[in-house]
């Protein structure tokens, strides 16, 4: 199953390594064909090269849009080696074969990464590209296809090995090579979609590069990886590390939690993040004031928490935090101040993001299932004061309306059955992944009152309507005076009865913030 490569054909817009695998096969008797670019490349190093067009009688044409889209190219590539009627089809009409095709793409990715006019997005398309390389891999049975410069190494020391490639290899180049094009066509699609100014679930392709081999999964027995996608989105995507060991699967989905979480607010605020859920959420004049809010909430689970911060991490800051064991710290920007403080923890980790995300940007989010996969869009929605409706007899005061605005957008972050409570811009309490609402309305008043928080006259946030009236009476005996929650149950009547008994302001959002 070895077969020789005799005639190479190389079309690339990545040229890394290409004088280098040219040589080595010029070296070896390999016949090498090329198109426009690449044949320069080559030609300049030395290299013996029949262009494209020449071998074809038919030159590049349309800009270069039809380059190698032509039977000579693609009879080449498909004909099957030991069937007689292709190779006496093959030879009536003067089709040579080409035993390696070692082609990658016009860089699509890259061009919609650096925010290029819709056009030259448009004119990245490669089209010859990836039917050479489909082809290729269709027939891999006589054919090598390499879809990018580190298979050179790997092919080159197959052939001076065997003379040539083993059928093992070809058909793993196979499958990689359509993987490569797989992805290359979601991140058409999804730049697509995108430029159409909304994110469509019924036409969702999953297009991800991969970012980092991870040391495992969720637990130490699955193995992970983190991929990327477009479009970007400020956070773990485009974070650079500055100290510290590689974040594990759960870092980086926490730290997505927390850094998610904090972009919700304008002013300096402070996420601490455990298992996925915040702990710890506050705003403030500074971010070190932030700080010691959000430690407050909950000191217990803070520890080897995710820190996110939605401002620069100044030095004051880091010196804080610094003084309870923390897991990773997430910001836009570090100051020097600040890495210096840092530098002297060498197991936490500091990234950057160079921005904060926009807590309403279209996008997707997915999640798995046994065979198979949900896609929605990403949960953009936000309420603000005037989208309130005020449904008791007593309504909030201006301090109360802030609080519970700011609840409500902590909720959004915490898993269902989420209640928040809050005091000045900053959590009390926060209970969350209960299976029903009553023990999250209890369980986040305990916590917070074993940390010695004052809970008289504080906000609540439930993220969805409270079914019965017993939710809502825990956070009224809990101390809360105002209440913020979607509406919509009907037993709404008996909750609202139950708010203006107590005295309590309630409104509704009528938007609900799931989040399982
Ligand atoms: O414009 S294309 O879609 N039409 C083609 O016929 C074609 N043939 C090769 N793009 C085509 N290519 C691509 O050109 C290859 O995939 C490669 O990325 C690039 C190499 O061009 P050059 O050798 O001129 O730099």
């Amino acid at each position: 199953d070895i077969v020789p490569i005799r005639t190479a054909l190389i079309s690339v817009s990545d040229k890394s390594g290409l004088v280098e695998f040219a040589k080595a096969l010029a070296a070896r008797g390999t016949k090498i064909l090329s198109t426009g670019g690449s044949a320069k490349m080559l030609r300049e190093a030395g290299i013996a090269v029949t262009e494209v067009s020449e071998h074809t009688g038919f030159p590049e044409i349309l800009d270069g849009r039809v380059k190698t889209l032509v039977p000579q190219v693609h009879g080449g590539i498909l004909g099957k080696r030991h069937d007689p009627s292709h190779i006496a089809q093959m030879a009536e009409h003067g089709i040579a074969p080409i035993d390696l095709v070692a082609v990658n793409l016009y860089p699509f990715e890259a061009t919609v990464a650096r925010n290029a006019e819709f056009d030259d997005c448009i004119e990245n398309i490669d089209i010859g590209g990836p039917a050479m390389i489909r082809s290729a891999a269709k027939n891999h049975e006589g054919v090598t296809v390499l879809t990018e410069p580190s298979h050179y190494a790997r092919v080159l020391e197959e052939i001076d090995a065997h003379g040539g490639t083993t059928l093992s290899t070809r058909r793993s180049l196979a499958a990689a090579a359509y993987a490569r094009t797989a992805a290359y066509d979601s991140a058409i699609s999804s730049w697509f979609a995108a430029q159409l100014g909304e994110s469509y679930p019924d036409r969702f392709s999953f297009s991800g590069a991969k970012k980092q081999e991870l040391r495992y999964g969720e637990n130490p027995h699955q193995s992970a990886a983190f991929y990327t996608s477009s479009p970007a989105r400020f956070g773990v995507a485009t974070a650079t590390q500055h100290q510290g060991k590689e974040l594990s699967y759960n870092n980086y989905n926490d730290t997505d939690a927390a850094f998610e979480c904090v972009a919700e607010f304008d002013e300096p605020a402070v996420v601490i993040v455990k298992h996925a859920n915040p702990c710890g959420v506050a705003t403030g004049t500074s971010t070190a004031a932030a700080w010691d809010l959000a430690l407050a909430c909950d000191p217990v689970s803070a520890f080897g928490g995710i820190v996110a911060l939605n401002r620069t991490l100044d030095e004051e800051t880091a010196t804080k935090i610094v003084t309870i064991f923390t897991e990773v710290i997430i910001a836009p920007d570090a100051t020097e101040g600040a890495k210096q403080v840092l530098a002297a923890k060498k197991n936490l980790r500091l990234l950057t993001t160079g921005g904060v995300p926009s807590p309403t940007q279209e996008g997707m989010t997915f999640k798995s299932l046994a065979g198979g996969f949900l896609v929605q869009n990403r949960d953009a929605g936000r309420v603000t004061a005037e989208a309130l409706k005020i449904v008791t007899q007593r309504a909030p005061t201006a301090a109360e309306l802030e609080d519970m605005l700011f609840a409500f957008r902590v909720a959004k972050h915490v898993k269902s059955n989420a209640i928040v409570y809050t005091k000045n811009r900053a959590t009390i309490g926060v209970g969350a992944g209960q299976m029903n609402r009553v023990d999250s309305a209890r369980i986040a008043a305990w916590r917070g009152k074993e940390a010695k928080l004052d809970f008289t006259g504080c906000a609540v946030a439930s993220d969805a309507f409270f079914p019965f009236a017993d939710g809502l009476e825990a956070a009224i005996a809990a101390g809360a005076s105002c209440v913020i929650q979607p509406g919509g149950s009907i037993r709404d009547k008996e909750v609202i009865e139950a708010a203006n008994k107590a005295g309590i302001a309630m409104v509704f959002t009528n938007m609900r913030h799931f989040r399982h």
